[in-house]
């Protein structure tokens, strides 16, 4: 702009000027073109969104200004999910509105709870990984860390669960239908994402050999920004988020051949890779779709970050001094190639160099061990896609082979069990955790056990010929959201107590420890927790047809179902429950409900038939007079971001029940034990992390662990001897296979008897005498009220070590090397 013309431009003052409540009915009237006879409960919540956008704006400029002027260095956290959830809440947290905004609708007659309830879902994720890049996203704001999330503008998230009959149906989440207030769309930041094509060789001046990528198919990617405001710290980041666009080119073909139509259902085509998000957790699906989605926003990513570095900077030499690049799992390791192909093919890097800048750009988190979920394309699929890439990938693979050869000449089938390529009679594959290996400074697990397991068991080669690579980085969970946010009536009685300073410093949380004799504290805190279950009643009951009896133990399991979290270990203590009751209803001395919550893959027979298990067994229980009021077993449909944040806060007790050596990390079980929910579990995950905050006599661990478990399959474990010799056990799988649950639909769970009985995979059999017992020592803990509440703030009061703030901070010192802004 030119100098001394008058700015159109807002200042800080003149933008504060307006109040909410004017910004509120600007938007109804001007975007929304409502009156009082037109408006819904959505247009309330769009207005309010829209106008607390509006504050959000200011910083979210200033912020991003900043991060340009100063050309600090960034982070780029990439991921194929990002699990946000709702967003009105955690904004209005976080910039310090909530009461506010709260007076201002119920001075117009509504109840902000209300209109909360009317926003869908931000569902970009499956479970625990796309949790965490949310988590991570708050945090970052938090931090005031310059930070960037990318990601993909999917317009179906994860599916809609409904029941039916017992039966998991999925249904399309069509979350966008009403529009996104949140999001700010700049169809100026569109990039072109390349795919199929052929590679064509020339020799530049000094006759060495260049590659081109030509004859491409097009497809564009639109940004969408949505901010992530720090709590009350006036940073605000930017998750970027790529919508798939046909290019006018596209089908010229059909164009010049006047074939109109056929040209357009085409653009369709292009425009399917941000359709939907693929519902698998933890196990690849292999699809070529999913391919594009992870090349057409890596694509764009780099595109986007160059672009930025480029503004500021000419020497690339210093883009990993300027720019860390984490791959959330290997969805994104496609990006190692092409970050090589831009270097050397269009800024004319040599090898060596180029290498070396990719190497020192990116770091990689792995989240899983299931050797089966370990991501693998076929060679040939990448070939036609992605032509460049496989050269590159192939050229990686070469000097990596050359290189340990060199240094350590390995016998041949470890030279093959560390190449990137797995030969197979059908062609070879491409594994994507090795590519990410070779190609980053950094590769971190999410728990000690897990990080444990990667170096000793899934990676111990590359662990000692990288030392010091591999690294811990436990998870963590945002305390915004799952405490302030999720549980107000605590969080209020943990400020009266001890001040407000644990919300960005969670270690504060321990002076509650002085109330432990407090009998006034104690009386409070164990009230919360009953009128929690009261307001998860009013939240879901009526929706559902349940009844909830508040003076009840809650027991709850909510995650992705998966043979490995052993819901089914929890329903066999369930069934037991039941017998015993049937036996002689004297025996319960806690009523007890028992609540599951939580999507199976759509492809995962196993684990459907598991909740079609639930509910058989729920529908028995509810239909037996003999057990009426002392066992309870409920089913919350569609489980979500949203839904988490009522059930736990609700919850005495929380299952974390996996098999060890399964559950990479697990965040649930911190949301749990935040909230003052006492754990049941294996020492598996970060549950041995949160054994060893809380203390032994503050959770209730139980079961083989995970050396354990590895002793037992390699001896040749054996599930029918615990059938035989464990007469409870043996008469509540004769109950599944004699259809006692289903006897309108004999046969139906066979599969999960013979699974059982002949494999036991998951070693429900060999731990379920351990549960049983640990869960009868939880109830006994229980009726000692007192004790139980103690131990209840004990776990609140220990989280320290799970704030995403504080695995944040890790990240930012030893992987990526930046400091919050402006320090
Ligand atoms: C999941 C693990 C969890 C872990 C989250 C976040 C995948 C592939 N992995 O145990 O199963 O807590 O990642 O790290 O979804």
């Amino acid at each position: 702009m030119p100098k001394n013309q008058k700015s159109i431009f807002f200042t800080d003052a003149k933008v504060k000027q307006s109040s909410l409540v004017t910004q509120f009915a600007e938007h109804l009237e001007f975007d929304l073109v409502k009156d009082r006879a037109t408006v819904t409960g959505h247009d309330i919540l769009k207005a309010i969104s829209l106008a607390i956008k509006d504050r959000i704006a200011r910083n979210w400029l200033k912020t991003q200004h900043a991060y340009q002027e100063s050309n600090a260095k960034r982070v780029h956290y990439l991921s194929l999910e990002f699990l946000m959830g709702s967003l009105l809440g955690n904004s209005l947290i976080n910039l310090g509105l909530y009461d506010e905004a709260n007076k201002l609708l119920k001075s117009f007659g509504y109840d902000l709870e209300t209109i909360m309830k009317e926003e869908p879902d931000m569902g970009l994720g499956n479970g625990g990984l796309g949790r965490l890049a949310a988590c991570f996203m708050e945090s970052m704001s938090t931090l005031e860390l310059p930070a960037f999330g990318y990601g993909i503008l999917y317009e179906f998230g994860i599916f809609d669960q409904d029941i039916e009959n017992g039966y998991q149906v999925e249904k399309p989440d069509h979350w966008l239908r009403y529009g996104n207030p949140w999001e700010v769309v700049r169809p100026e930041m569109t990039y072109t994402v390349k795919f199929n094509g052929a590679i064509e060789t020339f020799y530049d001046a000094s006759g060495r050999p260049r590659y081109k990528w030509v004859n491409t198919d097009d497809v564009l990617a639109i940004a969408h920004d949505i901010p992530v405001p720090g709590y009350q710290n006036d940073t605000v980041n930017t998750l970027r988020l790529w919508q798939a666009k046909a290019t006018d080119e596209f089908n010229l073909n059909y164009f010049n051949q006047g074939n109109y139509l056929s040209a357009v259902e085409n653009k369709n085509l292009s425009e399917t890779i941000s359709k939907v998000l693929y519902p698998n957790d933890s196990i690849p699906q292999g699809k070529t779709l999913r391919l594009r989605q992870q090349y057409f926003f890596v694509s764009a990513t780099l595109q986007d970050i160059i672009y930025n570095f480029k503004l500021y900077n000419t020497d690339f030499k210093v883009f990993p001094e300027k720019n860390a690049i984490q791959l959330n799992d290997t969805h994104p390791a496609i990006a190692i190639p092409d970050l090589m192909r831009i270097l050397m093919d269009d800024e004319g890097f040599e090898w060596n160099d180029a290498w070396d800048i990719t190497q020192k750009t990116f770091a990689y988190t792995n989240h899983t061990i299931v050797p089966e979920a370990l991501e693998e394309w076929p060679e040939s699929l990448i070939s036609t896609l992605l032509p460049r890439h496989v050269q590159i990938i192939r050229e990686i693979d070469k000097r990596y082979q050359e290189e340990i050869k060199e240094k350590h000449n390995p016998p041949e089938e470890l030279l093959e069990k560390l190449s990137i390529f797995r030969k197979d009679l059908n062609g070879n594959s491409i594994r994507m955790a090795n590519l990410a290996i070779i190609g980053s400074h950094s590769v971190n697990g999410v728990a000690e056990l897990h990080t444990e397991i990667l170096k000793k068991h899934i990676f111990p080669e590359y662990n000692s010929y990288m030392p010091g690579k591999f690294n811990n980085k436990t998870n963590g969970i945002s305390v915004r959201r799952f405490l302030k946010q999720a549980n107000p009536m605590l969080s209020d009685l943990i400020t009266e107590r001890i001040g407000n300073k644990w919300i960005k410093d969670l270690g504060e949380l321990r002076k509650i420890e002085k109330y432990l004799k407090d009998n006034d504290f104690k009386e409070k805190w164990k009230n919360i927790k009953r009128a929690n279950k009261i307001r998860l009643c009013e939240y879901i009951c009526d929706d559902n047809n349940f009844q909830l009896n508040p003076d009840s133990l809650f027991d709850t399991q909510v995650k992705r179902f998966h043979e490995y979290k052993r819901q089914l270990l929890n329903v066999l203590h369930v069934i037991h429950k039941y017998n015993l009751i049937k036996e002689n209803p004297e025996i319960v001395k806690v009523p007890r409900t028992v609540i599951f919550g939580g999507k199976a893959a759509p492809s995962y027979i196993m684990a459907k038939l598991i909740i079609k298990l639930i509910h058989s067994v729920s529908e028995t229980i509810d239909n037996d007079p003999d057990v009426n009021g002392l066992l309870k077993v409920i089913f919350i449909k569609n489980y979500g971001v949203t839904l988490a944040e009522k059930i736990i806060p609700a919850s005495d007790l929380s299952e974390q029940i996996s098999t060890a050596g399964f559950e990479a990390s697990g965040t649930g079980n911190m949301k749990f034990a935040l909230n003052g929910a006492l754990t049941i579990g294996t020492l598996d995950g970060a549950n041995i992390e949160i054994k060893n905050e809380v203390g032994d006599d503050n959770i209730f661990i139980f079961g083989l662990t995970a050396g354990g478990i590895m002793q037992k399959r390699s001896a040749g474990y054996s599930p029918a001897e615990y059938y035989e010799s464990n007469p409870a056990l043996h008469k509540i799988v004769e109950m599944i296979s004699t259809n006692f649950f289903n006897k309108t639909e004999p046969g139906i769970f066979e599969p999960i008897v013979n699974e059982l009985l002949y494999r036991d995979y998951y070693f429900v059999m060999a731990d379920f005498d351990a549960y049983i017992k640990a869960q009868n020592f939880a109830e006994e803990t229980y009726l000692n009220t007192d004790l139980w509440t103690i131990k209840s703030i004990l776990n609140t009061a220990r989280m320290e070590m799970f704030s995403s703030d504080r695995a944040i901070h890790e990240y930012s010192k030893d992987i990526w090397d930046i400091e919050p802004f402006g320090k």
